[in-house]
């Protein structure tokens, strides 16, 4: 269960955010109301929610999950590889210390973000993407073992972050999508593939019995509602446009 969660607003700025999708310049009103919309289910759905002001020095700074890792015992600043993206970390340490007495940090020359990282239950799955190097995700592996958890890699080469391929819906259900299909490391769980003409499906976000799906995924919907699953459907057109999925524009804890 999750019982909080820090969001922060976009800004004018998104517009020159990061991207490869290739699918035009975010509508930043349009952003606006759906990551209200955003907002107002995950309170829906139970979460005390820190909603952090826009900073617009930094166009990527709504997908606040890639700036720190959040476990149950410590949360993990992390070390973004993206340079534009790199010093996003000082803008979460206030409310990350408001949360957490053990806080730890991802070090140069490793490189971490948390898009790369996905918790199933005690065990951390650590993608190795143009973010993430092996550096980072050791480190990440090294401070879980400190807190009796534990973290294995997962080697990358087309998605952007690991969750951009990958969800946990709990339940030992698995959302995958693309080359996460067929990685051997996620064999023994109940693997619902997204299919190939609905890539961005594969960015759903399991909130307390409830899985938020991006809506115009009818194929992906249907799989997550067959697997048992009271759904929420959310525009997400404008953080689309940016590469960034469901998970990205929140860290829950
Ligand atoms: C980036 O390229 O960093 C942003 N435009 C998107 C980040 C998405 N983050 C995520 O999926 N965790």
């Amino acid at each position: 269960m999750f019982n909080n969660a820090i969001v922060r607003k976009p800004c004018p700025n998104m517009v020159e955010g990061l991207t490869e999708a290739n699918l035009g310049k975010p509508d930043y009103h349009k952003a606006l109301l759906q990551h209200a919309r955003y907002i107002e289910v995950l309170r829906q759905l139970g979460l005390k929610i820190d909603v952090l002001e826009a900073d617009n020095r930094f166009p990527d700074s709504v997908f606040v999950e890639d700036v720190a890792v959040c476990t149950p015992h410590c949360a993990v600043i992390t070390n973004p590889g993206a340079p534009s993206r790199n010093k996003e970390t000082t803008l979460i340490m206030d409310i990350i210390h408001k949360h957490y007495e053990q806080i730890e940090q991802i070090k140069s020359p490793g490189t971490l973000e948390g898009g790369d990282v996905m918790a199933i239950s005690s065990e951390y799955f650590i993608g190795l993407s143009d973010r993430t190097n092996e550096d980072g995700a050791q480190q990440l592996i090294d401070i879980l073992e400190r807190y009796n958890l534990s973290g294995h890699m997962v080697d990358l080469s087309d998605v952007l972050h690991l969750k951009t391929g990958v969800s946990y819906l709990e339940n030992n259900n698995l959302l995958v999508y693309g080359e996460l299909k067929g990685k051997s490391i996620f064999d023994s769980f109940n693997k619902i593939e997204v299919p190939d003409d609905e890539a961005y499906g594969a960015s759903c976000l399991w909130i307390n019995g409830t899985v938020l799906v991006p809506a115009g995924f009818p194929k992906t919907k249907k799989k997550v509602e067959d697997a048992g699953y009271e759904i929420i459907e959310l525009e997400m057109t404008e953080f689309e446009k940016l590469d960034g999925g469901m998970s990205c524009l929140s860290l829950r804890f």
